[in-house]
């Protein structure tokens, strides 16, 4: 009975010993799966571009400046092995809401996004904000408050309008009847181009705004508005300001099925500085266009992949702008990429 009852005990302990062994043949095999990782070292692994999933908003497809900042985040997302999620708004706030609320379902690391508007966006932006997913401002700004946006990236569209309007004094010799042809109202750029216009035009009181016209930044309705203003107007007129160069190239059509000489009976200066601007230049159509630079891919997804390794960014990155006239168009015209 004893020798029965050693012979157990014996038993028991090489099941125990068989037991230990086997759990630690299961942990063995176990870290062939991923390890579990803390907190702390899910921050210090640093992200490559082809581990990056961004979420952008855009406006839209309403002018050719849009058509390339949209071509310059496609390509450099390609090249770089970016996925991006992509969304066109059509120029309505309500389709970005809800293309930046299926991005933070989607848990993407970062949404890039273009304000069609400066207002309405904070408490999107809060709800980003709350899932931990930074937003970077790309082109246009909003109005909120600092912590709802990581950094801005995009130009200074007041030293713009200021640009186009020194350009103006300069083609009306201190004297003139000005109509403006407004950009989507409510829109950064449409706001601060008007504002840097009339920060110069001020101080020359012979200088007048006669009407300002939205034009939404679109050909058709810039050349819709024009033609209404022609109307009015007529041979008052001595210039058109537009807040873009897709608006001019609409009034262009409108002044000469109205009978005038765009460029010389009616002076115009707009801003974007596309190809078809350098075209009407060439042709004698336009006096001056101020540039806006749409090629903010690669700019844009290297500010990401620091933002999502939390590596510090300015609050604005601006773009680098100049003027262009008439007598460089022919030059400069093929070296252009929107
Ligand atoms: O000037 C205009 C476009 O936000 C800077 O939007 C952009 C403006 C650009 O539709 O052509």
């Amino acid at each position: 009975m004893k020798k029965f009852s050693r012979l157990f005990a014996h038993l028991l302990n090489m099941l125990i010993i068989l037991g230990i062994f086997l759990t630690a043949c299961t942990f063995e095999t176990g870290s062939a799966l991923p390890e579990p990782t803390l907190p702390s070292e899910q921050n210090n692994h640093k992200k490559s571009y082809d581990e990056l999933v961004v979420g952008y908003s855009q406006v839209g497809a309403e002018s050719e400046w849009r058509t390339g900042n949209t071509a310059s985040l496609k390509e450099a997302a390609e090249s770089l092995g970016v996925e991006l999620l992509f969304s066109d708004g059509q120029q309505q706030q309500e389709n970005q809401i809800k293309a930046i609320r299926t991005f933070i379902a989607q848990r993407v690391d970062v949404i890039g996004v273009s304000p069609v508007v400066e207002t309405g966006w904070d408490s999107v932006f809060q709800e980003a904000k709350d899932a931990g997913i930074p937003i970077i401002l790309v082109d246009r700004r909003a109005k909120v408050s600092d912590d709802l946006y990581t950094t801005y990236l995009g130009s200074d569209f007041i030293e713009e309008g200021k640009n186009a309007a020194l350009v103006m004094v300069d083609l009306l010799e201190g004297e003139g009847k000005i109509i403006e042809l407004v950009g989507t109202i409510g829109s950064a750029p449409a706001i601060d181009r008007a504002a840097g216009f009339r920060q110069v035009i001020q101080a020359y009181p012979d200088i007048q705004i006669i009407a300002s016209q939205p034009g939404d930044f679109t050909r058709a309705k810039g050349e819709e508005a024009m033609a209404d203003m022609l109307q009015l107007f007529g041979d008052d007129i001595d210039a058109v300001y537009a807040h873009n160069d897709d608006m001019a190239i609409g009034a262009i059509r409108a002044i000469e099925a109205y009978g005038l000489r765009p460029g010389q009976d009616i002076k115009i200066v707009s801003i974007d500085a596309i190809r078809d601007a350098f075209q009407m230049m060439i042709d004698g159509k336009l006096n001056a266009t101020v540039e806006c630079n749409p090629l903010l891919g690669p700019q844009f997804f290297d500010l990401a992949l620091k933002v999502v390794n939390n590596e510090p960014v300015p609050k604005w990155i601006p773009s680098e702008e100049g003027v262009f006239f008439p007598e460089d168009a022919a030059e400069v015209m093929p070296s252009r990429r929107y």
